[in-house]
């Protein structure tokens, strides 16, 4: 019986600990850059993402947003083909491109702000830039998940 009691306890305290979120809090501003160009989450934690634009300037002149990719993605091909995306918030359909991003906000303009929630992904270092046509140079950093 107690033998049964420790095996419950510790699988509750185990399940509490992997269970608790990680909350990510990146500013971006007028001057195009992110204020976090690093952030680390655990593998398979649930991650919970605030983008929020500290700027003034509207959504359709010095827009933000922040686009999570697959490790390994070339970011400068991934962001000429977000410069085609107009008409999707610089955030590509097509099927191809979909596979390649974990998570991404929306794309917000001064005062905005956007939350999402993902599941962080394997072990590993993924990109992170904002896909507003000409910020992906400056505004780019790395999503470091590490094993559980
Ligand atoms: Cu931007």
């Amino acid at each position: 019986m107690k033998q049964l009691l420790l095996t419950l306890l510790t699988a509750f305290f185990v399940q509490q600990i992997s269970a608790q979120e990680a909350k990510i809090l990146i500013t971006a501003s007028d001057q195009m850059v992110y204020d976090t160009k690093e952030f680390e989450v655990t593998e398979g934690q649930k991650v919970i993402l605030v983008l929020k634009n500290i700027g003034k300037i509207p959504v359709s002149a010095m827009g933000h947003n922040l686009v999570i990719l697959e490790q390994g993605t070339m970011l400068p091909v991934f962001a000429a083909k977000c410069g085609e995306a107009k008409s999707t918030n610089y955030v590509p359909q097509d099927a191809e491109s979909k596979k390649q991003i974990i998570a991404h906000t929306k794309l917000i303009g001064g005062g905005q702000f956007d939350k999402i929630t993902f599941t962080a992904p394997a072990a590993g270092s993924y990109p992170f830039f904002c896909s507003y046509p000409g910020h992906f140079s400056v505004m780019q950093g790395v999503m470091k998940v590490k094993a559980k």
